[in-house]
């Protein structure tokens, strides 16, 4: 055999290697295919949905006899039609795909329409014949708690007595905040089309984070066995978690339509129906209590935390499990409880969205750090400092976990020093002093964020991997693409373990019949669990590879050195694709598959305790503002982030990530505002009314660190953490400098009360309320 070249030392595209999102060139250009780019079958059907204009009725009469006859009409679903089980719920099985004797709430799917066109679809979805029999709607999580309706049971987490440690406290306080919930607003909407097959099979191309649990709503729809129904999705314009669970209506939809018809059938959600129809972020209605002493140190907590879930179950009880898992933040409570309401109302089922819950849980303790400082008339940094979980003692969370990794002392002082945070804060006062309408706030707020599902048994992943005769090689796992990176991340781990160029790995779209059982691609753990995987599956070839090399050239195992894109042999090397051609010619297998269970977590669900969470990511901010006292106007002029992304897989993507999730989170926190009317129909369904960030609106100084002391303690892919939630909640800082700036009106006597978003109008009032009240705000001093 000749010798390869030896020239290149360096290999393209492996971990901790900035490394370019293997989409972003097609994305710019335009030619990332997405589902709706998929050419269409000359057959193919356009599907529209019907939706009831109540939040909550009977259906006393739905007569589609008219939709039926109407011109480019060939099908007319309903729920008479469905073979299997009208359902595609996640857990519980409460989530009709189409309405059958009530709706429970405005935007429910009734009936779908399959046309030549979708103009056609659309225009005679109009001609049914609807009656309803209004019921009372349940529409606020304050209706709902007066009139106890929860789609599931309250749960509650304690430790110690903290009503008791309130009541000896020296100080304590009380707040009440609302946190509203955020459109996920994805640039691609819902998205689904379907090819049938022979034997009755389906295809379907569904913008899906779990096409398991899409198969398996679809396979349980037509009642067919999992086997026959296959689901494939290569990428998103976008999940944030709306891709979860309710992708799976569509997909069915789509599917029946083609099980009826036998021609393929696509279904896409417009802006407004996207936004009518699927679930958001739940809002929270949060009271919390402290006691504390002169220093701010919390002795007692007690938070109940109320959440909307709207008409069905969906992740609800993972998401507001994560809500309570957040509570502590970065921050030990001796004595405390956490209660949690799950509230049913009659309103679209709120669903997974970036955080999980994790985010408005955490904005609990975040908003009652500032408001114990400014009672206690302290920098609100140092009473979160005296109040950080310790290394050694004081390290125990609510739910029984040993906070073992904590860094969050150390990122805080970092960055209290390179954002230059007290001279800032100076500033900022003197500023405020002279300027009668503009006011300045700043604030510093950390993260902690649980990684792993709190449903233990998602914590596993696996991957398919092939080396074709080539040397070229495809790998394939159980993660779905929707932008995070997550492709080009686990081709680096395969590209480092076999030590080849990124180019050598082709990234193949997701799909249910090449790794069966998957997750979805959610709870921020993606690369943790698909890169495992991956790493399991090339470490099989390449010990096959050794073991073969070692055979056929007569040198020992340990003589055998994978080399960039060569692999040494005793005194020979060999191009990586020459010993792979050799291999075949000698009968080697070349595909391997790999699988992964995260270790260590253990978790009983119905005390809250052991250890939901592999580890822990960690971040912080400073975020400063600047308000227009007089018209409520306000912008986030400077953020500082340095955040934790363990040894970073990939520094530009981590870098996208951290910025991406804090805009998003700053959206959520401050111009996203969801707007139902009093008969429960959401107002706001399309960028006119409802404002996510414009590019206008990223902060002038836009400072972003990768924490470069970052090293995972526990032994996940390469030493990295997970990064795609965590990000979203730095933004609190800019909601807590908001709040600061408000504070100052009052020349930092009182602490506004400000419901999340911190939209004009909220700021505004808070504005008037601080300016107007003369009196201190209402606070009991415990009787010593
Ligand atoms: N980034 C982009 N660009 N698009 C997305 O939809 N989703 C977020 C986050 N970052 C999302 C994103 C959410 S909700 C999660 S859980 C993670 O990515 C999922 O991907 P990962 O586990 O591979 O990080
Ligand atoms: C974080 C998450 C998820 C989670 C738990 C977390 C998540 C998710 C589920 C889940 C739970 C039970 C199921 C299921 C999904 O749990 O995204 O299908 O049966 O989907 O802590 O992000
Ligand atoms: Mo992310 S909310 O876990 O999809």
């Amino acid at each position: 055999m000749r010798n390869p070249p030896l020239s290149r030392d360096k290999i393209r595209g492996t971990v901790h290697v900035p490394t370019p999102h293997d989409s972003a060139a097609k994305q710019v250009a335009g030619e990332a295919l997405y589902i709706d780019d998929i050419p269409e079958a000359k057959d193919l059907l356009h599907l529209y949905i019907a939706q009831s204009e109540k939040a909550h009725a009977r259906l006393v009469k739905l007569d589609v006899s008219k939709v039926r006859t109407a011109p480019g009409v060939v099908a007319v679903l309903t729920a008479e039609d469905v073979p299997g089980v009208n359902d595609a719920a996640p857990i519980a099985g409460d989530d009709p795909v189409f309405a059958e004797d009530t709706v429970e709430y405005g935007g429910q799917s009734l009936f779908a329409v399959a046309a030549e066109s979708l103009e056609q679809a659309r225009a005679a979805a109009k001609l049914a014949e609807i009656e309803y029999e209004e019921l009372p709607a349940i529409i606020t999580v304050e209706q709902a708690l007066t009139a106890n309706s929860f789609v599931l049971p309250s749960r509650e987490i304690r430790r110690g007595d903290a009503t008791k440690a309130i009541k000896n406290a020296k100080h304590r306080l009380t707040r009440r905040f609302e946190v509203g919930g955020q459109d996920h607003f994805y640039l691609e909407g819902h998205v689904a089309l379907a090819l049938p097959g022979e034997d009755g099979d389906m295809f379907v191309h569904s913008s899906t984070q779990h096409p398991t649990e899409v198969q398996h709503n679809v396979a349980k729809f037509l009642d067919l066995p999992d086997h026959a129904v296959t689901v494939e999705i290569r990428r998103m314009g976008g999940g944030f978690g709306g891709k979860e669970t309710q992708g799976a209506w569509f997909a069915a939809i789509a599917a029946l339509a083609a099980h009826k018809t036998g021609r393929p059938a696509k279904i896409r959600l417009d802006r407004d129906d996207d936004m009518i129809m699927t679930g958001k972020r739940h809002d929270f209605v949060i009271t919390v209590e402290m006691g504390f002493d002169d220093k701010g140190r919390v002795s007692g907590a007690e938070f109940i935390l109320a959440s909307r879930c709207g008409r069905s179950v969906d992740l609800s009880a993972s998401i507001n499990d994560r809500a309570m898992f957040h509570a502590d933040n970065c921050y030990y409570f001796e004595n405390v409880t956490i209660i949690s309401h799950r509230c049913k109302t009659h309103t679209v089922s709120n669903t997974a969205f970036r955080g999980f819950g994790g985010p408005q849980g955490m904005l609990a303790p975040e908003r009652m750090m500032d408001a114990i400082a400014s009672y206690l008339k302290k920098d609100p940094l140092e009473v979160r400092k005296n109040n950080l979980y310790g290394k050694t003692n004081r390290n125990v969370t609510p739910y029984q976990m040993t906070v073992e990794d904590n860094i969050a002392p150390e990122i805080i002082a970092d960055l209290e020093k390179s954002a230059n945070y007290s001279t800032r804060r100076d500033a900022i006062r003197a500023f405020n002093k002279t300027s009668p309408y503009l006011k300045k706030g700043i604030s510093l707020t950390p993260v902690k964020f649980g990684i792993s599902f709190t449903a233990s048994h998602l914590n596993q992943a696996g991957a398919l991997l092939h080396i074709y005769t080539d040397g070229s090689v495809m790998i394939n796992h159980g993660g779905t693409e929707m932008g995070q990176g997550l492709y080009i991340k686990v081709a680096q781990v395969v590209a480092e373990v076999l030590q080849i160029d990124i180019e050598r790995v082709k990234i193949t779209a997701t799909r249910t019949d090449k790794v069966p059982n998957t997750s979805p691609t959610a709870a921020s753990s993606g690369a943790d669990l698909n890169g495992k995987a991956a790493e399991t599956a090339a470490l099989a070839l390449k010990k096959r590879l050794t073991a073969f090399a070692a055979y056929n050239y007569g040198v020992t195992e340990s003589e055998v050195t994978f080399l960039p894109n060569r692999v040494k042999i005793g005194k020979q090397t060999v191009a990586f694709k020459d010993l792979i051609h050799l291999a075949y010619m000698n009968r080697v297998s070349l595909s391997a598959t790999g699988f992964y269970r995260t270790p260590k977590i253990h978790y009983d669900a119905e005390t809250y305790s052991g250890r939901p969470f592999y580890y822990f990511a960690y971040g912080a901010a400073v975020s400063e503002v600047i308000i227009d006292t007089l018209t409520g106007e306000n912008k986030v002029v400077a953020v500082d982030i340095l955040h934790d992304a363990g040894k970073s897989l990939n520094p530009a993507i981590d870098l996208g990530q951290i910025e991406g999730g804090y805009i998003q989170g700053m959206g959520w926190l401050t111009t996203e505002e969801l707007f139902f009317d009093d008969k429960g129909i959401l107002k706001t369904h399309a960028p006119s009314t409802y404002k996510i960030p414009a590019c206008s609106d990223r902060p002038a100084i836009f400072n972003m660190k990768i924490y470069d002391r970052g090293e995972n303690v526990e032994e996940t892919i390469f030493k990295s953490k997970a990064v795609g939630e965590p990000p979203f909640m730095l933004a609190i800082s800019a909601f807590n400098a908001i709040a600061d700036a408000i504070s100052s009106v009052s020349d930092y006597q009182l602490y506004p009360d400000l419901d999340a978003p911190a939209t004009p109008e909220r700021i505004l009032f808070a504005v008037q309320k601080i300016s107007s009240a003369s009196q201190p705000e209402k606070v009991t001093e415990a009787a010593q």
